[in-house]
């Protein structure tokens, strides 16, 4: 299946079934295949996101197949930061191997002038074209929890 047939039965899913569903404990997750997801109405800062999401028992999420037609017109936290290390790892601590094809042209470009605070860009988001870019993690920006069944 490509990346792109899953996300479309992913938005498929998010825009039809709201009610709590068989295989995802909590209403508001949507369950894909051996996953459930949220995409969040709240906005958090990517630490926090992460951190509620793992609160969850889920993650933030880590792609395994990428989009191209990410439908929702908002920006999401991602599972992606080089803040620890300088390399861009998962939120799982796994590395991450950059391909700049799932990066909005000139992405990852570590942004200084953006005036919250100190250094550059350090995590990673999900934008309305269905794109990678770094941001400044104490952005508060909705996020996306994959929670393994
Ligand atoms: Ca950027």
């Amino acid at each position: 299946m490509s990346f792109t047939q899953h996300h479309f039965a992913l938005f498929v899913s998010l825009a039809y079934i709201d009610l709590l569903t068989p295989g995802c404990t909590e209403s508001d997750w949507i369950p894909f295949r051996n996953s459930c997801y949220l995409f969040s109405h709240d906005t958090m800062n990517w630490t926090k996101a992460k951190d509620y999401c793992e609160e969850k028992g889920a993650l933030l999420l880590k792609i395994e197949q990428f989009v191209t037609n990410f439908a929702k017109p908002h920006d999401y936290w991602v599972g992606l930061t080089d803040q620890n290390t300088g390399q861009w790892r998962w939120a799982d601590d796994t590395p991450y191997t950059m391909n700049r094809e799932h990066w909005s042209p000139g992405q990852p470009d570590d942004w200084t002038e953006h005036g919250l605070g100190e250094g550059g860009e350090d995590c990673g988001q999900i934008a309305y074209n269905g794109m990678l870019n770094d941001a400044h993690c104490s952005t508060k920006m909705k996020y996306i929890c994959e929670m393994q069944n």
